[in-house]
């Protein structure tokens, strides 16, 4: 906080964690009734050394998020508010009670997305996971980013060590399958994309967007490339079949296996992906040459390269060309960001090591598990006929955001037991025995432990609380969940758990031979962090042994949580630096740019060039004004037209005879919805479009605002296909039929 003149005014500086830009927000604080604090005004933080004053509509709706009526506040046992002692005792009897009768084994987790934006979910919920002890771990990952992960470790030996496009210094940027003027940008931590990719144009570089829909981004583009829905693999093998072929190729050094790739790409000719990608040969050739010729360049691809049946496949070729290129680790290029705090990359408690997949399998389709979890496309079939009946829930709304949501909403009605931490009673949750709600955004401390470390500059900047809260921290009522699971009982001491999970982290750190304080002792470093119990300790920690840290006295002038404490407005570290080799932990010590697992799926994406090219594909898009299923209740979200319409490019809406504003079914092979026809010129023939996270209004929820808007549930028409080498779900290019309702 800052005193300002005005003695009844201040000025809080708080990291909005809403999406992975990390814009920093300045909220103007006055004296409400009581004396208590109230929030006057959120705009954008014009100091913030990453974001310099830029906010969204949602972060700028921050204060609404904490004012909303409907958010939970006391704790739900079959639908009605109790005291937390008595949620606590029914959580020890009926959670202790599953798993001494059924087993560890009969329950399951389901992690969502807003874990990875909060202290809470990336400290204490893996501890969670561990007293619990189950192999059934789900996450939002499986529906997202899983691919990138896959093709990272194998590539680079870590699953976050994902190059990241360097937006401000390039001079060429090729965007597949992402639309960050709506969504901001993501595995690309940059605050102010559309600033940012003005500035591009403005120095003159190139921006290339691939994406059948004309998205905002795309309207911005130089070049607008509109593929088939679920073929960019096959666009960026022929990219680099050119480079090969025509003598283009400048790998990076440190890279292994380039000879491997003339032979396994040469199927791959701009003429052979022609049909498939309905891109002209002509166009891929000449894109090959022109980021052969570009002083640098970053191909950066996202959703609609991931969620899609050859996602790892096409996150792997970007990284191919960002090598092929010689873009691979050079500034203007893509570099791994060096992250202040709990990067493993840049961990010497983290070696050398081979990536294992595989280890188990689900019970029903025998799919692998993958960095420790399992698919979320399989969690209804787990549920429904495999072995799981018991259920946690932690910042997650799987009855609207994983695939095939009429047999999601049969699972989750069948569970014995389920529990779930959230902050509202949404699809989800209303089938919970216990819901345990959470404080407010503003009512926590912030750090980005993960998105820090996927972000275009090195940044470190902590957030407090802006309001005191008499409901137990998030991360509390973690601890006190695995003790429970640990047959602890109700009245288990959060703090307890909490030293436990510290020393267990300072334990690995003081044992790795090369870190900044092996050998030191334990307890020492523990005492130097306090005695506050907490993830603010446990942050503090990471940034000393970090890369920029002060070792606990080894550096001196490196940085303490302290110190990043002193600069509300963040501490920049500057741009991305070469990191390679020091950033790989593949045992070959290089850069593998053909592992052998991507190599063998080239047989599966030869095969696809055969595939029909007729008939409808779905895909989905972003709103600036949404954020995935849970930014529906705040009234100034979703005021407009309504956005959960189906877009449909004029031709097609001629063809299969629907009119703009009129209702359709859209039908595929899991389900079929209604939803407003939207016809338009910016979506590609051939190609549907409609937004997840809708269908709100459901019997049992309590968010009104949204059950006025509540829009049509897309995942009802994804069914739960993978792309086999991730697990990921394939929600992008579902084959549908649209007909007037
Ligand atoms: N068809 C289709 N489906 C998709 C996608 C798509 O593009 N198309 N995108 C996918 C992607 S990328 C993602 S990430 C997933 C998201 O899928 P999920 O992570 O399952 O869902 P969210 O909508 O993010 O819901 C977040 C939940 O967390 C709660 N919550 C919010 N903040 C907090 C908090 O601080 N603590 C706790 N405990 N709870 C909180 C909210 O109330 C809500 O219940 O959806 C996926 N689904
Ligand atoms: N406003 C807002 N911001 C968000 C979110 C949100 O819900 N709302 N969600 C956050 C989350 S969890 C994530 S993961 C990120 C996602 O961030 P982005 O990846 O930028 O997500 P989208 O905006 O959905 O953009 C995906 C684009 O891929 C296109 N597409 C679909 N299929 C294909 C295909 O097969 N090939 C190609 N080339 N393109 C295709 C779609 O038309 C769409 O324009 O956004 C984050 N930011
Ligand atoms: S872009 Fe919007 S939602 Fe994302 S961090 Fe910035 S203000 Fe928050
Ligand atoms: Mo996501």
């Amino acid at each position: 906080m800052v005193e300002p003149e005005d003695p009844e005014m201040s000025t809080h500086f708080h990291t909005c964690p809403l999406c992975e830009a990390t814009c920093g927000l300045a909220i103007e604080v006055v004296d409400g009734p009581q004396g208590l604090p109230i929030v006057n005004k959120v705009r954008g933080d014009d100091e913030d050394v990453f974001s310099a004053g830029y906010a969204c509509p949602k972060g700028l709706a921050i204060n609404e998020l904490h004012a909303d009526p409907d958010r939970l506040r006391a704790p739900l046992v079959d639908g009605e508010e109790v005291s937390w002692e008595r949620a606590w005792q029914v959580v020890a009897e009926r959670l202790g009670g599953h798993l001494e009768d059924r087993g560890r084994d009969s329950m399951a987790m389901y992690l969502g997305n807003p874990n990875i934006h909060n202290l809470a979910g990336q400290l204490y919920v893996p501890a969670l996971a561990k007293a619990l002890g189950t192999r059934h771990i789900f996450t939002a990952s499986t529906v997202d980013q899983q691919p990138k992960h896959v093709s990272a470790a194998l590539m680079f030996g870590e699953k976050l060590s994902i190059p990241i496009p360097d937006v401000d210094r390039t001079d060429f940027l090729m965007i597949l399958g992402a639309d960050p003027m709506s969504s901001n940008g993501s595995l690309m931590t940059a605050p102010d994309m559309p600033g940012r990719l003005r500035a591009l144009k403005k120095r003159g570089g190139r921006l290339v967007v691939v994406d059948p829909r004309t998205s905002t981004t795309a309207r911005m583009a130089d070049l607008h490339l509109p593929i088939r829905p679920g073929t960019d693999a096959l666009l960026l093998a022929a990219i680099a079949n050119v480079l090969l072929a025509e003598d283009l190729a400048t790998p990076s050094p440190h890279v292994s296996g380039v000879e491997a790739l003339p032979a396994a790409l040469s199927p791959f000719t701009p003429e052979a992906v022609e049909a498939a990608t309905r891109l002209p040969a002509e166009t891929i050739r000449g894109l090959a040459r022109d980021l052969a010729a570009a002083p640098s360049a970053a191909v950066y691809g996202r959703i609609g390269t991931c969620t899609v049946a050859f996602g790892t496949t096409t996150s792997w070729l970007v990284d191919v060309i960002n090598v092929l290129t010689g873009n691979l680790d050079r500034p203007g290029g893509a570099l791994f960001t060096t992250a202040a705090a709990g990067q493993k990359n840049s961990s010497a408690a983290v070696g050398a090591r081979e990536t294992r997949f595989g280890r188990y399998h689900t019970a029903v389709s025998g799919l692998p598990e993958r960095f420790s979890e399992l698919p979320s496309a399989a969690f209804a079939e787990e549920i429904l006929d495999g072995p799981i009946r018991g259920l946690i829930t932690v910042a997650g709304n799987p009855a609207l955001s994983i695939p095939d949501s009429r047999r999601v909403q049969r699972a989750l009605e069948s569970l014995d037991v389920m529990i779930s931490v959230d902050c509202y009673l949404n699809e989800t949750t209303r089938h919970a025995d216990v819901v345990l709600p959470v404080p407010s955004v503003l009512e926590r401390p912030h750090y980005d432990l993960a998105f820090m470390q996927l972000a275009i500059r090195n940044v470190a900047k902590w957030s407090d609380a802006l309001f005191d809260t008499e409901q137990p921290q998030e991360w509390e009522i973690h601890a006190r969940l695995a003790g429970i699971a640990q047959g602890m009982g109700p009245d288990v001491d959060p703090a307890a758990v909490d030293a436990f999970v510290l020393s267990t982290v300072v334990q690995r750190e003081v044992t790795a031979p090369e870190s900044i304080v092996a050998g030191r002792d334990v307890d020492e470093l523990v005492a130097e962090l306090g005695s506050v119990p907490g993830p603010e300790r446990m942050v503090d920690f990471l940034i000393r042994v970090g890369p920029f840290g002060d070792g606990f006295g080894a550096r001196p002038d490196g940085l303490t949580l302290e110190r990043v404490k002193a600069a509300p407005h963040g501490i920049d570290l500057g741009p991305l630096e070469p990191r390679l080799p020091e950033v790989l932990r593949t045992v070959s010590g290089t850069v593998e740019v053909a592992p052998e697992m991507l190599l063998d799926d080239l047989v599966r994406l030869r095969e696809s060039m055969q595939a029909p090219t007729d008939g409808l594909l779905l895909v989905g898009r972003r709103h600036l004004r949404s954020n995935n299923s849970w930014g529906h209740n705040l009234p100034s979200l979703v005021g407009g037209s309504n956005r959960s319409t189906l877009q449909i490019h004029p031709d097609d809406a001629m063809s299969v005879g629907v009119d703009d504003g009129s209702m359709a079914v859209v039908s595929s092979d899991a389900g079929s919805v209604q939803v407003e026809v939207e016809v338009t010129q910016r979506i590609s023939t051939g190609t549907v479009s409609m937004p997840h996270g809708w269908g709100h209004g459901q019997e049992g929820t309590r968010m009104r605002i949204a059950a006025d808007h509540a829009g049509t549930n897309s995942n009802v028409l994804t069914a739960p296909t993978i792309d086999p080498l991730s697990g990921n779900a394939v929600l992008n290019g579902i084959p549908v039929t649209v007909a007037p309702a």
